[in-house]
Formats: C-alpha cells, sequence, structure tokens
C-alpha cells in the first residue's frame, strides 16, 4: 500500500482523536526546539567539548561539581529568555478538549507549564528547581545564574539540580502516574523525542500493546517508527497546530 500522503496521515490523526476520550502525549527535546532550544543528539547538542551524557550523571558532579553546574548554569542562561512555541501551546489547547489528558514530558525546560499545561509529568525533573544534597529540601530557583557551587539555606549542603541524571532512578511516583495514563489511553503523541533515553524511550511501545493507537511526530524516524501506527515527519510546531 502506498505511503499516505503528510496531509492523509494528519487527517487521520485528528479522526482518532476526535473519537477519543483518553489521550496521553509524551514529548522530548524536539517539542522546545523551535523555542531556540538546544536538542541533545543533534549538532547543537553539545556544550564546549562535552554531550549531556558525560555531565548529567551523579559521577560527574560527585568528581567536579563546578562543571556540571557551569553545565547547568549555561542552560539556565540558554533557557530563561525562551517561550513557548506553538506546538507548546497546542498541547495545552488539547489538554481542555478532552475529560483525560496526560502530559508527559522528557524536558526539564517547563515550557509546557508556561505554556498554559494544567498536568505535566515530569518525567526527568525540572531545570528550575534545585534540591539539597544533604538534607533533600526543595526549592523553586530561578536566579541566573546561581551563586557558585550553590548551598542549602536550612543545613549549609551543596545543592544539585533537580534533575533525573543517567544512571538515576526516575521518581518511582512520577513513573506511576505516566504508566497509569499509558495502561487506559486510546491514542498516544510521541513528539520530538529520538526514542535513545530509556524508560521514556519505550513508553509508546507500552500504550500500543495495551491497544493505543500511537502517532509519532517527529523530525526524523526514530528506532520505534516501525512499531507505531503513523509515523508523521514535520516539526512539532507546525504539525500540532493543524491538529
Ligand atoms: C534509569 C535530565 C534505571 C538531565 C535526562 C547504558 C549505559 C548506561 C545507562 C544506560 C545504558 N543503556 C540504557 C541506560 C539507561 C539510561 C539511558 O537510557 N541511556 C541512554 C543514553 C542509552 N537511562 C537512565 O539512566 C535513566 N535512568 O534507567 O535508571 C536504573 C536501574 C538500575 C539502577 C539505576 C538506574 C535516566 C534517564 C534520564 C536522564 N536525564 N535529562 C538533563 O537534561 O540535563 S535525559 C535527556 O535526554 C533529556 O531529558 C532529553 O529529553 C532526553 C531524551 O532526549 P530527547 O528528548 O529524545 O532529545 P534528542 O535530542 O535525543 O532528540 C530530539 C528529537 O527531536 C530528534 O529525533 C529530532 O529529530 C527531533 N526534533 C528536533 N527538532 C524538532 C524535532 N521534532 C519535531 N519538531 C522539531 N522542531
Ligand atoms: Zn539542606
Amino acid at each position: 500500500m502506498a505511503e499516505p500522503s503528510h496531509e492523509a496521515k494528519i487527517q487521520l490523526l485528528k479522526k482518532k482523536l476526535a473519537e477519543a476520550e483518553r489521550v496521553v502525549v509524551l514529548t522530548g527535546a524536539g517539542i522546545s526546539a523551535e523555542s531556540g532550544v538546544p536538542t541533545f543528539r543533534g549538532q547543537d547538542g553539545l556544550w564546549r567539548q562535552y554531550r549531556a551524557t558525560e555531565l548529567a550523571t551523579p559521577e560527574a558532579f560527585a568528581d567536579d561539581p563546578r562543571l556540571v553546574w557551569e553545565f547547568y548554569n549555561w542552560r539556565r542562561e540558554v533557557l530563561a529568555p525562551v517561550h513557548p512555541n506553538p506546538g507548546h501551546l497546542a498541547l495545552a489547547a488539547m489538554e481542555k478538549r478532552f475529560p483525560q489528558f496526560t502530559l508527559i514530558t522528557q524536558n526539564i525546560d517547563g515550557l509546557h507549564q508556561t505554556a498554559g499545561s494544567g498536568k505535566v509529568v515530569e518525567l526527568h525533573g525540572n531545570i528550575w528547581w534545585v534540591r539539597c544534597n544533604g538534607c533533600g529540601e526543595l526549592a523553586e530557583d530561578r536566579r541566573v545564574p546561581l551563586p557558585e557551587l550553590p548551598t542549602c539555606g536550612s543545613c549549609g549542603a551543596l545543592l544539585r539540580p533537580h534533575v533525573v541524571w543517567f544512571g538515576e532512578m526516575l521518581d518511582p511516583m512520577i513513573l506511576d502516574q505516566a504508566h497509569r495514563a499509558l495502561e487506559t489511553s486510546q491514542v498516544m503523541m510521541v513528539i520530538g523525542t529520538s526514542g535513545v533515553v530509556q524508560p521514556a524511550a519505550s513508553m509508546g511501545a507500552t500504550a500500543k500493546r495495551r491497544g493505543a493507537f500511537v502517532a509519532e511526530i517527529n523530525l526524523e524516524p526514530t528506532p520505534y517508527t516501525g512499531i507505531y501506527d503513523l509515523s508523521i515527519l514535520g516539526k512539532s510546531g507546525e504539525v500540532l497546530p493543524l491538529l
């Protein structure tokens, strides 16, 4: 059967959404790309000569907290002036149209919330929150940049970004929230993610196994494209408003 046209694919996804009550979305760095936020694995995925996977680890932080904080302060400086793009805004508008709509994101930039999404499951944490390595105190701190080696106001220990690093477990409560949505979803959209990082990358396959119609919206095919029902190649900021 000939590959359906781009327009036909969008019409099919619109139809599936119109028939659905329970929708789940998984987003990755690609949905923030049109806001000017560098993605991870593209050409813009570098900071100095490092890849995020080398710096976003507990080992790197234990070894050189100053370097890792420099990396996060750079990302905070990049993120501070950016705004949600039409892709974020379309998802915020969609949320209101369904009895059950769960937005799961791998992103730590908080742009979905800024765009007006009410229920955001942040699998990998949020760069605007810091956590104390000593007493575990959590606080939102939007200072850009943060002071060098920021310390806890309560116990004086070193603060870390409240994000999930490679090799760290995701918060079980947050994972459970995501899986409950995947179990019952009728339509899932996997948007702007290269499908490399686990456990997020296999969530689309989980929804598919549970009987959901799964559509991928991405600039390029991913390792999971073949198992999804639909693969729409395009910019999320252009495709999502059409839905
Ligand atoms: C865990 C927070 C379990 C930090 C992030 C081998 C060795 C070591 C570890 C592993 C291994 N194999 C598997 C693992 C586990 C590891 C992992 O998956 N590693 C990968 C690299 C292989 N996973 C973990 O460690 C996770 N924890 O598994 O714990 C465990 C079990 C036992 C004991 C201990 C632990 C934790 C993973 C979380 C890591 N933290 N972020 C920070 O951001 O600083 S992940 C990071 O990558 C971001 O969150 C990001 O979102 C995520 C995924 O990247 P993408 O979002 O997909 O971004 P990417 O650039 O890759 O792709 C963008 C896509 O968008 C592209 O396809 C592009 O074409 C497209 N695009 C671009 N522009 C647009 C677009 N699409 C549409 N429109 C556009 N305009
Ligand atoms: Zn503390």
